[in-house]
This record gives structure tokens, sequence and C-alpha cells, in this order.
């Protein structure tokens, strides 16, 4: 691709009606700036109720009006000076090292900032009410306020990780860790029967309007290499890859052919690119492979599956286990995080929770502890397909063998059964475990085991997930998380519609379903839509109680 010329990027941002970016600037490092998304509220006429919401954002310069954006030249390289000045520790310059260290970086403050709860509270705290819901989270608690210190202190003992490749200067800077939002990734790339840069450019910023906090490229078709250019050169958020599906182009597909040079130098190649954390399948071991053999649908990771043939084909253990210290080392100079991966991973709801499973799972713990030797951030990937009572006992499970290194999980689907609605079936699943801590969510579209995803499989699969994490994140109490629901529900109550509208997750949509059967000119002012009509609103009714102060 030469130039890009195939669409405004901005356009995808417009329909964000009353919004505009602001930035918050750091105490420690004044030049960071932080993005955030004021959403204007209308209806709030009262003195002391908020005017503005304040909502996490992650659609980078794309969403400024004010900022120049051109596909070709890329984004701007944000954190190129932070990265110039800072001194190397022992071969390597992660954020792990610099915790452990007590040094506090950029990227460290600007998370803090991030990750802090910016909107003045709607209603006066119930703290009776507010202790007794949080004592029913028992699991952990977050801190009200994040402080650089915190997350520094998170990172250190690695619980949480910035995936930032220091060749990644366009990166806004984010954090996965359980006592943080919980996040969602988005998965986009090519295959061979699917192929164009221009389309996953459009994937990509697609992901970035409908909230993705970081996204994989998973291309396995033609370019690889220059589709990845220009994904990371335009994207704000972390990327991550698969480096095993590009090493088997390399061999044209022979899995015999593969070994740990090949491996390596791919590894290497995309490091300098810039990609912020790898997939690796360094987990199945050749012993595992047999458990796998009783199972309803085998061995579903792409990746687990191309280990699994080259370790039985050569009757050798698995070079990415072999070779991990190696591999570290490469990680480390360039802070790329290590995403260790489920092979072994249910597909079924038949196969969850079992001996193949769990026993790769220790593994990805015992590899944790040498990555952590190195400073490498790393986190933990989990199933899959797990029935909704077997769930917990995958978070219970990883935090035990994994030392509580953060969780990232695909779903779980709760079911098999839906096929064309698995962002469903795994919103379900992935709600569930962001409750229990998981830390990031790895989004199913409507076209998991039927295709590639388009861009409104993007955006149905994102929609799915940005509830499942929100949901998780106010049922793990996070203090950032409850004022946006209170927010809607009184501009909901007081039928302020185009609050509402404002700040819904989908404007367009929400706007469409009220005015398919109220249309719009008329009807924005009135105390009723077309659920119940005017006579049987219930909300109407409860105003008209309160107004007229009837015997409370
Ligand atoms: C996430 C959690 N478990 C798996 N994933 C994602 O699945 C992972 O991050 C990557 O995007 C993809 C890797 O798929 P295979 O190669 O394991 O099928
Ligand atoms: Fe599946």
């Amino acid at each position: 691709m030469e130039t890009f010329n195939h669409f405004d990027p901005k356009e995808i941002f417009q329909d964000h009606p009353e919004s505009h970016k602001i930035y918050l600037e750091g105490s420690i490092f004044k030049e960071i700036k932080v993005p955030i998304r004021e959403i204007r509220i209308n209806g709030n006429k009262k003195k002391d109720i908020p005017k503005s919401f304040y909502a996490y954002d992650t659609s980078g310069a794309y969403s400024d009006k004010n900022s120049h954006i051109n596909i070709n030249e890329g984004l701007s390289p944000i954190r190129k000076n932070w990265l110039l000045k800072r001194k190397p520790i022992h071969g390597g310059a992660t954020q792990m090292g610099y915790a452990k260290k007590n040094i506090i970086t950029e990227e460290m403050e600007f998370v803090a900032i991030r990750e802090s709860h910016h909107n003045l509270k709607l209603f006066e705290e119930n703290n009776e009410r507010e202790k007794r819901l949080q004592s029913r989270n028992k699991k952990f608690t977050i801190p009200k306020i994040i402080t650089p210190e915190y997350v520094r202190n998170e990172i250190a003992n690695g619980r949480a990780i910035i995936p930032a490749n220091i060749n990644h200067p366009e990166l806004e800077p984010m954090i996965i860790g359980r006592s943080f939002l919980t996040k969602v990734n988005a998965n986009i790339g090519n295959s061979v029967i699917n192929s164009s840069i221009e389309g996953e450019i459009e994937k990509l910023l697609w992901s970035l309007r409908w909230g993705a906090d970081t996204i994989m490229d998973l291309s396995t078709g033609k370019d690889i290499k220059e589709t990845r250019e220009w994904i990371l050169r335009n994207s704000p958020i972390p990327v991550g890859t698969v480096p095993i599906y590009q090493a088997l182009e390399k061999v044209g597909g022979i899995v015999e052919d593969l070994k740990w040079e090949i491996y390596r130098d791919t590894i290497i190649e995309q490091a300098e690119q810039g990609v912020d954390y790898f997939t690796v399948h360094s987990g199945i071991l050749l012993p595992y492979i047999s458990l796998t053999r009783n199972r309803m649908t085998g061995i579903v990771s792409r990746g687990g599956a191309i280990m699994a043939k080259w370790c039985t084909s050569h009757h050798k253990e698995n070079f990415i286990y072999t070779h991990f210290q190696e591999l570290c080392e490469i990680m480390r100079h360039y802070d790329i995080s290590l995403s260790l991966g489920d092979a072994l991973r249910p597909g079924s709801i038949a196969d969850a929770n079992d001996e193949a499973q769990f026993s790769e799972l220790k593994t990805l713990g015992e590899l944790t502890k040498i990555a952590w030797k190195f400073d490498v951030q790393t986190m933990i990937e989990g199933p899959g397909h797990v029935p909704m009572h077997l769930i917990e006992e995958n978070m219970e499970k990883q935090i035990e063998y994994c030392h509580e290194a953060p969780f990232y999980t695909l779903g779980p689907l709760t079911t098999d059964f839906a096929p064309g609605y698995d962002h469903i079936t795994s919103a379900i699943g992935a709600a569930m475990i962001g409750w229990y801590g998981c830390a990031m969510l790895c989004y199913v579209t409507p076209k998991e085991h039927l295709g590639l995803p388009n861009k409104d499989d993007v955006k149905q699969g994102l929609i799915a997930y940005k509830i499942a994490a929100h949901a998780s994140d106010l049922a793990k109490c996070h203090p950032a998380a409850r004022s946006w629901d209170d927010a809607l529900s009184y501009a909901r109550f007081h039928f302020h519609w185009e609050d509402q509208f404002h700040l819904a997750l989908d404007p367009a949509t929400a706007r469409k379903h009220h005015n398919e059967s109220l249309p719009e000119e008329k009807n924005l002012h009135t105390p009723y839509c077309s659920m119940c009509g005017p006579r049987f609103c219930s909300m109407r009714i409860s105003t008209q109680i309160y107004n007229a102060e009837i015997n409370l």
C-alpha cells in the first residue's frame, strides 16, 4: 500500500455528540498528557449536580477535533522524549525492572491518572450500604485512589503489566491487572482468504472507536509485515501478535520445518517494529499432548496445534520452552510483555477444566517465575469454553499456580450451542471471570467458529465485551465504575433523553431505537417512551408521587 486515502479516519469518531477530548497533566512528569473524554450533560440544571462526565478513552488523537491525522505519517510519538532520557537496567529497560528499583516512570504516572476516578458523585454515599456491598466482594480490594506508587508496586510484584515496547513511541500507556479497570482486547488481522491493509487499518480504527484497550494483529495472509507496520504506526493502544503464525509462513506452512532460529528471528523482526506483547505457546509440553486424545475437540489453539505437531513429529520438547531464557533476554531488551499462551485451552464445554488444561497452567506458572527473573512483564492466557459453574475454579487455579500474574482470557464461552452469537455466549463468561479478577478479556465476535470478522463483527464483539468489562468493574467495586451508571440512570429517570443518548455506550443505536416509534422532533421532551406510553410509564408516575409529596 503506497498511500492511504481510502476514507477519512476522523469520520469514524463523529458519532459521539457532546463529547470532547481533554488532557490531564502529570504532577511528577509535567509533560505527560493523559487523554480523557468529557461528555457534557445538558439536562442537569441544578447547581450541585455535575455538568460533565469524564470517561476513560482509548481512541487516541483520532477523536481529538484539534489534532492533525495523517495515516501515511502515523501518530505523533508521544513517548519519544521519555524513552530518550531513560537509562537501561541490566540489558533491558522494562517497566518491571524500573519498578523493582523503586523508579516511577512516565508510563506509571500516566496510567495512574488514567485509572483514577475523575467524576463527582451524583449522590452522597451511603457508607453502610456501600460497605455491605463491598464485603460481598472479598476476593481483593481496589484502592480508592490510584497513585503512581501503587502502580509501581503492582508492577514490581508482577500483579500488573504496562505493555509498551520501546519501539512503539506512539503508544498511550495502559495497565493490565486485576486491581485496575478490566480491559478488553480485540483481535484483527487478515487471512489468506481475505486480505487488505486498508481493511485492517479500518478495523483498527473501528476497534478504537468501540473502546478496545489493546488489539492483536493475528494476520496469517499476505503482507504480514507491512500490515503490522501500518497498524503499529497508527495505533495509540498496545499491539500484540502471535509470532509463531509468521514463523510458519516463513517455512511455507510446513510445521516440521520450524525451528528455534526462525522463531527467534521472527520475534526480533517484530520487536524492532514495536509490537508490545507476544503470545507464546511455551507451556504445551510433549507429555501433555496425549492428555488431549480423549477430548471432545482436541487442541483448538492455532499456535498450540502447530507446536503439538512439531513436538510429536520430531519427538522433541517444545523449542520455545527449551529456549525460554533466550526468549526472555530478547523481550527484556525491548520491554515486550509476555502473554503466555493457553495452547491446551478447552475448545468445548466437555473439555473444560481438564487435566491437559491445568497441567499446562502449572507450567505457565513456572515460566512466569523465570520471566520475572529477567524483569519481563508477564500475563497468562486462559480459556476458552467453560460452563458457568466451572469458571471460578479457573481464576482460583490461575492465581495459585501463576503467582498472581494478570489473567487474560478468551471469553470464556459458557455454552457451545449458539454459533453466530458467540459474542453473547462468551460475554456472559467474560463478565463472570472479570468479576473474579481476570484482568483482560479477549473479545469473541459473532463470526467465532464461522469466519474472519469484518468491521461490524468487530463492533458487535467490542460492545459485548465493554459491557462485560464494565459489569465486572461494578461487581468488583472499582471506585471509578459506578458513576457512569449513576449519570445515565439520573438522565433516564428525569427524561433527559439527549443526555441519556450522549452517555450511552452506543449513542447512535440508543437514539435510533428511541426514534423508531416516537419521532425525535416531537418527542424528545416527552416524559415517557413508546415502551409503556404515557399512562403506564412507571418513572413518570414515580415523579408524580414525589412531586405531590403525598404521605411518603
Ligand atoms: C486469549 C486468551 N487465550 C487465548 N487468547 C487469544 O487467542 C490470544 O491472545 C491470541 O489473540 C489468540 C491466540 O490464539 P491461538 O493461536 O492460541 O489459537
Ligand atoms: Fe471455540
